[in-house]
Protein backbone atom coordinates (compact mmCIF):
# COMPACT_ATOMS: atom_id res chain seq x y z
CA UNK A 1 0.00 0.00 0.00
CA UNK A 2 1.12 3.55 -0.58
CA UNK A 3 0.29 6.76 1.21
CA UNK A 4 -1.10 9.86 -0.37
CA UNK A 5 -3.44 12.77 0.01
CA UNK A 6 -6.82 13.34 -1.62
CA UNK A 7 -6.63 16.50 -3.68
CA UNK A 8 -9.94 16.28 -5.52
CA UNK A 9 -13.14 14.25 -5.58
CA UNK A 10 -15.39 13.93 -8.63
CA UNK A 11 -18.50 11.77 -8.69
CA UNK A 12 -17.31 9.04 -6.34
CA UNK A 13 -13.73 9.06 -7.66
CA UNK A 14 -10.87 10.54 -5.70
CA UNK A 15 -7.60 11.89 -7.03
CA UNK A 16 -4.80 11.01 -4.65
CA UNK A 17 -1.42 12.72 -4.76
CA UNK A 18 1.33 10.18 -4.04
CA UNK A 19 5.05 9.73 -4.63
CA UNK A 20 3.99 7.80 -7.77
CA UNK A 21 2.04 10.78 -9.09
CA UNK A 22 -1.71 11.33 -9.10
CA UNK A 23 -3.69 8.12 -8.72
CA UNK A 24 -7.40 7.96 -9.54
CA UNK A 25 -9.05 5.98 -6.77
CA UNK A 26 -12.38 4.44 -5.98
CA UNK A 27 -13.31 3.44 -2.45
CA UNK A 28 -14.13 0.20 -0.70
CA UNK A 29 -17.85 -0.43 -0.27
CA UNK A 30 -17.27 -0.70 3.45
CA UNK A 31 -16.75 3.06 3.64
CA UNK A 32 -20.20 3.72 2.24
CA UNK A 33 -21.72 1.13 4.51
CA UNK A 34 -20.14 2.79 7.55
CA UNK A 35 -21.08 6.24 6.21
CA UNK A 36 -17.47 7.33 6.00
CA UNK A 37 -16.91 9.90 3.30
CA UNK A 38 -13.39 10.48 2.05
CA UNK A 39 -12.73 14.19 2.02
CA UNK A 40 -10.39 16.46 0.11
CA UNK A 41 -7.34 16.92 2.33
CA UNK A 42 -7.48 13.41 3.81
CA UNK A 43 -4.32 11.37 4.09
CA UNK A 44 -5.10 7.88 2.84
CA UNK A 45 -3.54 4.51 2.21
CA UNK A 46 -4.26 3.07 -1.20
CA UNK A 47 -3.54 -0.11 -3.08
CA UNK A 48 -2.64 0.19 -6.74
CA UNK A 49 -4.72 -1.54 -9.38
CA UNK A 50 -2.86 -0.16 -12.39
CA UNK A 51 -0.25 2.54 -12.85
CA UNK A 52 -2.68 5.38 -12.39
CA UNK A 53 -5.65 3.68 -10.76
CA UNK A 54 -6.14 2.48 -7.24
CA UNK A 55 -8.47 1.93 -4.37
CA UNK A 56 -8.61 3.75 -1.05
CA UNK A 57 -8.16 1.26 1.76
CA UNK A 58 -7.86 3.48 4.78
CA UNK A 59 -8.36 7.09 5.80
CA UNK A 60 -5.80 8.26 8.33
CA UNK A 61 -6.87 10.24 11.34
CA UNK A 62 -7.84 13.84 10.56
CA UNK A 63 -6.46 16.73 12.52
CA UNK A 64 -9.53 18.76 11.68
CA UNK A 65 -12.38 18.98 9.18
CA UNK A 66 -14.31 21.97 7.95
CA UNK A 67 -17.88 21.49 6.77
CA UNK A 68 -18.19 24.50 4.48
CA UNK A 69 -16.24 23.70 2.36
CA UNK A 70 -15.75 20.08 3.25
CA UNK A 71 -12.00 19.77 3.53
CA UNK A 72 -9.73 18.24 6.15
CA UNK A 73 -6.29 18.73 7.67
CA UNK A 74 -6.19 22.47 7.14
CA UNK A 75 -3.56 24.75 8.67
CA UNK A 76 -5.13 28.08 7.84
CA UNK A 77 -8.61 29.40 7.12
CA UNK A 78 -8.92 32.75 5.37
CA UNK A 79 -12.42 33.91 6.01
CA UNK A 80 -13.20 36.21 3.17
CA UNK A 81 -15.88 38.87 3.05
CA UNK A 82 -16.40 42.16 1.26
CA UNK A 83 -17.87 45.24 2.89
CA UNK A 84 -19.84 46.22 -0.19
CA UNK A 85 -21.05 44.14 -3.13
CA UNK A 86 -22.04 41.91 -1.45
CA UNK A 87 -22.60 43.73 1.85
CA UNK A 88 -20.84 42.35 4.88
CA UNK A 89 -22.83 40.04 7.12
CA UNK A 90 -21.22 40.08 10.56
CA UNK A 91 -23.48 37.35 11.87
CA UNK A 92 -22.29 35.00 9.14
CA UNK A 93 -18.69 36.05 9.70
CA UNK A 94 -18.99 35.19 13.40
CA UNK A 95 -20.52 31.83 12.59
CA UNK A 96 -17.68 30.99 10.33
CA UNK A 97 -15.16 32.03 12.96
CA UNK A 98 -16.90 29.78 15.46
CA UNK A 99 -16.85 26.88 13.04
CA UNK A 100 -13.15 27.35 12.45
CA UNK A 101 -12.46 27.64 16.20
CA UNK A 102 -14.44 24.50 16.91
CA UNK A 103 -12.21 22.61 14.48
CA UNK A 104 -8.94 23.72 16.05
CA UNK A 105 -7.62 25.41 12.96
CA UNK A 106 -4.37 26.99 14.08
CA UNK A 107 -4.48 30.05 11.86
CA UNK A 108 -7.72 31.91 11.41
CA UNK A 109 -7.47 35.08 9.38
CA UNK A 110 -10.15 37.54 8.34
CA UNK A 111 -9.75 38.92 4.84
CA UNK A 112 -11.84 41.87 3.73
CA UNK A 113 -11.67 42.07 -0.06
CA UNK A 114 -12.92 44.76 -2.48
CA UNK A 115 -11.43 47.53 -0.38
CA UNK A 116 -11.44 49.68 -3.49
CA UNK A 117 -15.24 49.90 -3.05
CA UNK A 118 -15.38 50.58 0.69
CA UNK A 119 -15.05 53.90 2.49
CA UNK A 120 -12.22 54.52 4.94
CA UNK A 121 -14.86 54.76 7.65
CA UNK A 122 -16.33 51.31 6.94
CA UNK A 123 -12.87 49.80 6.88
CA UNK A 124 -12.02 51.35 10.24
CA UNK A 125 -15.21 50.10 11.85
CA UNK A 126 -14.57 46.50 10.78
CA UNK A 127 -10.97 46.82 11.88
CA UNK A 128 -11.91 48.01 15.35
CA UNK A 129 -14.42 45.19 15.77
CA UNK A 130 -11.86 42.42 15.33
CA UNK A 131 -8.46 44.01 15.75
CA UNK A 132 -7.60 42.45 19.10
CA UNK A 133 -9.16 39.11 18.28
CA UNK A 134 -8.08 37.98 14.80
CA UNK A 135 -5.49 39.04 12.26
CA UNK A 136 -7.36 41.01 9.61
CA UNK A 137 -6.12 41.78 6.11
CA UNK A 138 -7.69 44.26 3.74
CA UNK A 139 -7.31 43.39 0.08
CA UNK A 140 -8.27 44.47 -3.40
CA UNK A 141 -7.56 42.29 -6.40
CA UNK A 142 -8.35 45.28 -8.61
CA UNK A 143 -5.76 47.50 -6.94
CA UNK A 144 -3.35 44.70 -6.05
CA UNK A 145 -3.55 45.47 -2.33
CA UNK A 146 -2.75 42.92 0.36
CA UNK A 147 -1.86 40.07 -1.99
CA UNK A 148 1.73 39.84 -0.73
CA UNK A 149 0.48 39.65 2.85
CA UNK A 150 -1.74 36.73 1.93
CA UNK A 151 1.18 34.95 0.25
CA UNK A 152 3.28 35.33 3.37
CA UNK A 153 0.56 33.94 5.59
CA UNK A 154 -0.04 30.94 3.33
CA UNK A 155 3.57 29.87 2.97
CA UNK A 156 4.10 26.16 3.88
CA UNK A 157 0.47 25.69 4.85
CA UNK A 158 -2.76 24.28 3.53
CA UNK A 159 -5.03 27.29 3.35
CA UNK A 160 -8.71 27.38 2.61
CA UNK A 161 -10.56 30.45 1.36
CA UNK A 162 -14.11 30.43 2.62
CA UNK A 163 -16.85 33.02 2.59
CA UNK A 164 -20.02 34.08 0.78
CA UNK A 165 -20.47 33.90 -2.97
CA UNK A 166 -19.18 36.90 -4.91
CA UNK A 167 -16.73 38.29 -2.36
CA UNK A 168 -13.80 37.44 -4.62
CA UNK A 169 -12.28 34.24 -3.20
CA UNK A 170 -11.40 32.88 -6.64
CA UNK A 171 -10.21 36.31 -7.77
CA UNK A 172 -7.83 36.46 -4.78
CA UNK A 173 -6.45 33.01 -5.56
CA UNK A 174 -5.93 34.06 -9.19
CA UNK A 175 -4.05 37.12 -7.96
CA UNK A 176 -1.85 34.93 -5.76
CA UNK A 177 -1.39 32.24 -8.41
CA UNK A 178 -1.96 33.57 -11.91
CA UNK A 179 -1.58 30.03 -13.27
CA UNK A 180 -4.61 28.84 -11.34
CA UNK A 181 -6.92 30.60 -13.84
CA UNK A 182 -9.96 29.94 -11.69
CA UNK A 183 -13.30 30.98 -13.06
CA UNK A 184 -14.74 34.10 -11.50
CA UNK A 185 -18.18 35.50 -11.94
CA UNK A 186 -20.08 38.68 -12.10
CA UNK A 187 -21.98 39.11 -8.88
CA UNK A 188 -25.16 40.45 -10.49
CA UNK A 189 -25.28 37.26 -12.57
CA UNK A 190 -24.70 35.16 -9.47
CA UNK A 191 -27.73 36.74 -7.82
CA UNK A 192 -29.84 36.44 -10.98
CA UNK A 193 -29.07 32.81 -11.41
CA UNK A 194 -28.70 32.10 -7.73
CA UNK A 195 -25.60 30.26 -8.75
CA UNK A 196 -22.07 30.07 -7.55
CA UNK A 197 -19.14 30.29 -9.89
CA UNK A 198 -16.95 27.90 -7.93
CA UNK A 199 -18.51 24.49 -7.42
CA UNK A 200 -15.67 22.20 -6.67
CA UNK A 201 -13.35 21.79 -3.76
CA UNK A 202 -9.81 21.01 -4.73
CA UNK A 203 -6.34 21.23 -3.22
CA UNK A 204 -4.22 23.38 -5.56
CA UNK A 205 -0.48 23.20 -5.20
CA UNK A 206 0.74 26.80 -4.97
CA UNK A 207 4.44 26.26 -4.35
CA UNK A 208 6.50 23.91 -2.27
CA UNK A 209 4.58 22.54 0.73
CA UNK A 210 1.92 25.16 0.09
CA UNK A 211 -1.65 24.40 -0.98
CA UNK A 212 -4.74 26.50 -1.52
CA UNK A 213 -8.35 25.43 -1.48
CA UNK A 214 -10.96 27.57 -3.20
CA UNK A 215 -14.53 26.88 -2.24
CA UNK A 216 -18.07 27.67 -3.30
CA UNK A 217 -19.60 30.54 -1.35
CA UNK A 218 -22.22 29.90 1.28
CA UNK A 219 -25.09 32.12 2.28
CA UNK A 220 -25.94 30.68 5.66
CA UNK A 221 -24.26 28.56 8.25
CA UNK A 222 -26.19 26.70 10.87
CA UNK A 223 -24.43 26.19 14.17
CA UNK A 224 -26.04 22.80 14.72
CA UNK A 225 -22.63 21.31 15.04
CA UNK A 226 -22.07 23.07 18.35
CA UNK A 227 -22.60 21.51 21.69
CA UNK A 228 -23.45 23.85 24.51
CA UNK A 229 -20.00 25.29 24.99
CA UNK A 230 -20.27 28.23 22.67
CA UNK A 231 -18.14 30.42 24.95
CA UNK A 232 -15.08 28.29 24.20
CA UNK A 233 -15.23 29.41 20.59
CA UNK A 234 -15.24 33.13 21.31
CA UNK A 235 -11.53 33.76 21.22
CA UNK A 236 -11.85 37.06 23.10
CA UNK A 237 -13.58 35.22 25.98
CA UNK A 238 -10.96 32.52 26.28
CA UNK A 239 -8.55 34.02 28.77
CA UNK A 240 -11.37 34.84 31.21
CA UNK A 241 -13.20 31.51 31.10
CA UNK A 242 -12.74 29.56 34.29
CA UNK A 243 -12.76 32.69 36.43
CA UNK A 244 -16.53 32.78 36.82
CA UNK A 245 -18.03 31.82 40.18
CA UNK A 246 -19.99 28.92 38.68
CA UNK A 247 -18.03 26.43 36.65
CA UNK A 248 -20.98 26.00 34.23
CA UNK A 249 -21.61 29.74 33.97
CA UNK A 250 -23.31 30.71 30.71
CA UNK A 251 -22.50 34.38 31.32
CA UNK A 252 -26.12 35.53 31.23
CA UNK A 253 -27.42 36.51 34.68
CA UNK A 254 -25.10 34.55 36.95
CA UNK A 255 -23.40 36.46 39.79
CA UNK A 256 -19.63 37.04 39.73
CA UNK A 257 -19.30 36.33 36.06
CA UNK A 258 -15.79 37.01 34.74
CA UNK A 259 -17.04 37.49 31.19
CA UNK A 260 -19.63 40.10 32.10
CA UNK A 261 -17.02 41.92 34.14
CA UNK A 262 -14.97 42.32 30.98
CA UNK A 263 -17.69 43.92 28.86
CA UNK A 264 -16.53 47.32 27.73
CA UNK A 265 -12.99 46.39 28.78
CA UNK A 266 -11.48 43.41 27.00
CA UNK A 267 -14.73 42.22 25.47
CA UNK A 268 -16.81 44.56 23.35
CA UNK A 269 -20.48 44.95 23.99
CA UNK A 270 -21.19 44.01 20.41
CA UNK A 271 -19.35 40.68 20.65
CA UNK A 272 -21.10 39.88 23.93
CA UNK A 273 -24.51 40.65 22.39
CA UNK A 274 -23.76 38.33 19.50
CA UNK A 275 -22.69 35.63 21.93
CA UNK A 276 -26.07 35.87 23.67
CA UNK A 277 -27.92 35.77 20.37
CA UNK A 278 -26.10 32.66 19.19
CA UNK A 279 -26.43 31.08 22.64
CA UNK A 280 -30.20 31.45 22.38
CA UNK A 281 -30.11 29.76 19.02
CA UNK A 282 -28.07 26.86 20.36
CA UNK A 283 -30.24 26.38 23.44
CA UNK A 284 -33.51 26.58 21.49
CA UNK A 285 -32.34 23.66 19.48
CA UNK A 286 -31.64 21.41 22.48
N1 LIG B 1 -14.41 45.93 -6.93
C1 LIG B 1 -13.80 44.75 -6.79
N2 LIG B 1 -14.35 43.65 -7.37
C2 LIG B 1 -13.72 42.47 -7.22
C3 LIG B 1 -12.52 42.35 -6.46
N3 LIG B 1 -12.14 41.05 -6.47
C4 LIG B 1 -13.08 40.40 -7.21
N4 LIG B 1 -14.02 41.24 -7.67
C5 LIG B 1 -15.18 40.90 -8.52
O1 LIG B 1 -16.16 40.21 -7.75
C6 LIG B 1 -16.86 39.27 -8.55
C7 LIG B 1 -16.91 37.93 -7.86
O2 LIG B 1 -15.60 37.38 -7.79
P1 LIG B 1 -15.33 35.81 -7.61
O3 LIG B 1 -13.85 35.69 -7.46
O4 LIG B 1 -16.00 35.00 -8.64
O5 LIG B 1 -16.06 35.54 -6.20
P2 LIG B 1 -16.11 34.17 -5.36
O6 LIG B 1 -16.01 34.57 -3.93
O7 LIG B 1 -15.09 33.22 -5.87
O8 LIG B 1 -17.60 33.63 -5.65
P3 LIG B 1 -18.15 32.10 -5.64
O9 LIG B 1 -17.22 31.26 -6.41
O10 LIG B 1 -19.50 32.20 -6.27
O11 LIG B 1 -18.25 31.71 -4.19
C8 LIG B 1 -16.16 39.26 -9.90
O12 LIG B 1 -16.92 40.04 -10.81
C9 LIG B 1 -14.82 39.91 -9.63
O13 LIG B 1 -14.28 40.55 -10.75
C10 LIG B 1 -11.96 43.54 -5.87
O14 LIG B 1 -10.91 43.55 -5.19
N5 LIG B 1 -12.65 44.70 -6.08
MG1 LIG C 1 -15.24 31.33 -6.64
ZN1 LIG D 1 -19.62 33.76 33.42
Amino acid sequence: MIKGRIIKGVGGLYFVDTDNGIIECSIRGIFRKNKITPTVGDYVKISLLEDTKGIIEEILERKNILIRPRVSNIDCAIITFSIISPNINIDLLDRFLILAESQNIENIIICINKCDLASEEDIESIKSLYKNIYPIIFTSTFKNVGIEDLKNIMDKKVTVFAGPSGVGKSSLINAILPNASLKTGDISKKIERGKHTTRQVELLEAWEHTYIVDSPGFTSLSIDFLEDNLDKYFRDFKEFLGNCKFYDCKHIHEPSCAIKEQIGKNISEERYDRYIKLLNEVSERS
